[in-house]
């Protein structure tokens, strides 16, 4: 573990012509926002998935080169709340929007605008941060008249339009370029070879949860906050002890599967996750806890990390 001094004297003095700053990605749940920073950083940080509301806290990925270091905020999708946890995850969204230098807002250019988009659109006028409309999932595209819409808001609001697929990592450059062309001069934030300023705890109990996401359905995958309880670094193998909190008996049972066979399967795929991750050998125990209604009490909330972030 490094401390936060010992980071500090990790981290260069910027050249006269060096630029950085704060990229937040906004936009509706499962635009691809995840898949984008992930891509863009060149590394797996935060968990992606076909289900909305997969990403829960605001987590940062960061890109240094020789003239830059962007540090980009994916936040969770904004949408109408329905409870405590969604509420949370709203305000950490628009918080960030608040808090960073410029904004990239993904939309998924491959429907037509619709309400959720105008939402963030009015959220985004109380900003003044430069803010880029990245179109994604254009290789889902049958008819690229759809994109007409977000071009006719585009201009009304003066921003600027970039194309791209995340997925298949099309298009990338040109928002880099637009990217770096709305940073100002800055110092380096973070040791020019740090990818995140997430702590691998957190990654992996993110890479439990992403399994959890493809393996499981229905209320499951919303209803899931994974805590890793000890992680133990022995020199041959790395002991990683996480428990699975659940709010019902029944998606207890759903976890666990027949004769424990769901809990196998989700443990064996997050143990290679975690493996690439470390770069090592990695021993996983995985435990299933109900906990009645943790989405709904802020206390628990707060126990299970997620709580309204301070800026
Ligand atoms: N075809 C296609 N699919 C994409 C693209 N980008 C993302 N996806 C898929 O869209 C789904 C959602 O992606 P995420 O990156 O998890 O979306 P998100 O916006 O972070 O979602 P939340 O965290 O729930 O707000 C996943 O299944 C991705 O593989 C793209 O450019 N093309
Ligand atoms: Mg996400």
């Amino acid at each position: 573990m490094t401390s936060e001094a010992e980071l500090y004297n990790l981290i260069p003095q910027a050249p006269a012509h060096f630029k950085s700053g704060f990229v937040g990605i906004i936009g509706r749940p499962n635009v691809g926002k995840s898949t984008l920073m992930n891509a863009l950083v060149g590394q797996k940080i935060a968990i992606t998935s076909p289900i909305a509301q997969t990403t829960r806290n605001r987590l940062r990925g960061i890109l240094t080169t020789d003239e830059a270091q962007v540090i980009f905020v994916d936040t969770p999708g904004i949408h109408k709340p329905h409870h405590q946890l969604g509420r949370v995850l709203v305000q950490n969204a628009q918080i960030a929007i608040q808090s960073v230098d410029s904004l990239v807002f993904v939309v998924d250019a491959s429907v037509e605008l619709g309400g959720g988009d105008r939402y963030i659109a009015d959220l985004l006028t109380k900003t003044e941060s430069p803010i880029i409309l990245g179109l994604n999932k254009v290789d889902l595209q049958r008819d690229r008249a759809v994109e007409e819409s977000y071009l006719a808001l585009a201009l009304a609001q003066g921003w600027t339009v970039v194309r791209f697929s995340a997925l298949e990592e099309d298009g990338l450059p040109e928002l880099q370029q637009a990217i770096y062309e709305k940073l100002e001069p800055g110092p380096y934030y973070y040791p020019p070879d740090l990818v995140t300023d997430q702590p691998e705890r957190f990654i992996m109990g993110e890479l439990i949860r992403e399994q959890i996401l493809r393996l499981t359905r229905d209320e499951v995958p919303h209803s899931v906050a994974v805590a890793i309880e000890k992680v133990d670094e022995q020199e041959t193998l790395t002991h990683v002890m996480a428990v699975v909190n659940v709010e019902r008996d029944s998606q207890k049972g759903i976890l666990i599967g027949k004769k424990g066979a769901m809990m196998k399967e989700i443990g064996s795929a997050a143990r290679l996750q975690i493996q690439k991750m470390i770069a090592g050998k990695v021993h996983l125990e995985l435990f299933v806890r109900v906990q009645p209604k943790w989405r709904q009490s802020r206390t628990r909330l707060a126990e299970l990390g997620y709580r309204v972030e301070e800026e």
